[in-house]
């Protein structure tokens, strides 16, 4: 993989999957084809910018918002385990934001003195940056090597395995998997399949089926974090595609569909009104309480990720919960 610079700043082992030029007609393709479906829809990765990754940071503090506590809770209790079944030589984290859970990883494989790289990957630029900065500081000694991309693209693209060799953790955490819907899952799964050797692991963190009235409280907080969150894709639109979008003009909307086990997250406009998408050439017309999809949100059982798992050929290793139940953490091998 080439080095690239990010701005006029050279960064040190930062490889640019995504460059700024390729994340905006990525984004103008995804947007169009999005804003002129019925319904209207936009992929969630389009949340996170700088402001964006932030306020999902700020949400993984919530009361209501359990997530982020359960997986820790299960890392806390597993990571030695994980560490020492995986002797992992590379940690390779999709999605990574600001790893603040992974460091309960990275103690665990420093301790049993196996690792020597991490991998922070993720589509937002600053995300990456702060992160491998972050660790670097952390952990002298690991190699940190942030790489910018789309896990939905580039997975084939991942590090291989060190000159020094020694077995890879692809690790997905915090139940992004459940941003996906189930064809892109499929696929993704089989994408990191084909690219897992021998001897390497793939940790998943995934939220579970629960009762709606929770799942409702996660995804409706009481402070308003989550409508900053969701609309923040507005402010995205505006910036990158030249778009006039008002976000006063619109609503969050959040629920629990237990018949599709998904949370299915929208905005919905409260007025009908025309917005002008310059950078598509679109004037885009939303009718009075016309919903645009911005997320769905899937929750799991076991035997529904067996399922999916075993059907891209990964083998079950290893499946816990926290104690309440609420979210798994899976070990899988080629
Ligand atoms: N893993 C962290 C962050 C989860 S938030 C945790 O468990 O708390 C989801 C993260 O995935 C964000 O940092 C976002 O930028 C990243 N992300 C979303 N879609 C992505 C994509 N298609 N490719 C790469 N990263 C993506
Ligand atoms: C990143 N992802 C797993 C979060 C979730 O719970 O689906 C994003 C989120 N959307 C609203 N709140 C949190």
């Amino acid at each position: 993989m080439v080095r690239r610079s990010v701005g006029n700043v050279l960064v040190p082992k930062l490889d640019v999957l995504l460059e700024e030029n390729e994340r905006v007609a990525l984004l103008r393709s995804e947007a169009r084809r999005g804003l002129l479906s019925r319904p209207k829809a936009l992929p969630p990765k389009w949340f996170y910018d700088a402001r964006g990754s932030t306020l999902f940071e700020a949400i993984t503090r919530l009361p209501e918002y359990y997530l982020t506590r359960r997986e820790r809770e299960i890392l806390d209790a597993r990571a030695g385990e994980i560490a020492r079944r995986t002797r992992a030589a590379t940690l390779i984290e999709l999605g990574a934001g600001s790893a603040e859970k992974t460091r309960v990883l990275l103690n665990a494989l420093a301790e049993a003195r196996t690792l020597n790289r991490f991998v922070p990957f993720d589509v937002c630029v600053p995300a990456v940056h702060d992160t491998a900065a972050a660790i670097r500081g952390e952990y002298p000694g690991l190699d940190v090597h942030g790489v910018v991309g789309d896990f939905q693209r580039h997975v084939e693209v991942l590090p291989r395995p060190a000159l020094a060799g020694g077995p890879r953790l692809i690790a997905f955490l915090g139940s992004t998997i459940g941003n996906l819907d189930a064809a892109e899952r499929a696929h993704f799964f089989t994408a990191l399949r084909r690219i897992l050797a021998p001897g390497d692991f793939f940790l998943l963190g995934a939220d579970l089926v629960k009762d709606k009235a929770r799942l409702d409280a996660a995804y409706n907080d009481a402070a308003g974090v989550t409508v900053q969150f969701n609309k923040n894709v507005l402010r995205v639109l505006n910036r990158d595609l030249d778009a006039a979008f008002d976000e006063s003009r619109f609503d969050h909307v959040a629920g629990y569909d237990p018949a599709r086990q998904l949370v299915d997250i929208r905005l919905r406009a409260r007025v009908s009104h025309v917005v002008p998408v310059r950078g598509l050439d679109l004037m885009v017309a939303f009718s009075a309480g016309e919903e645009m999809r911005t997320e769905i949100s899937t929750k799991f059982t076991r035997a529904g990720l067996e399922r999916a798992l075993v059907a891209a050929s990964f083998q079950p290793a290893e499946f816990w919960t926290d104690g309440a139940g609420d979210f798994s953490l899976s070990l899988w091998s080629a």
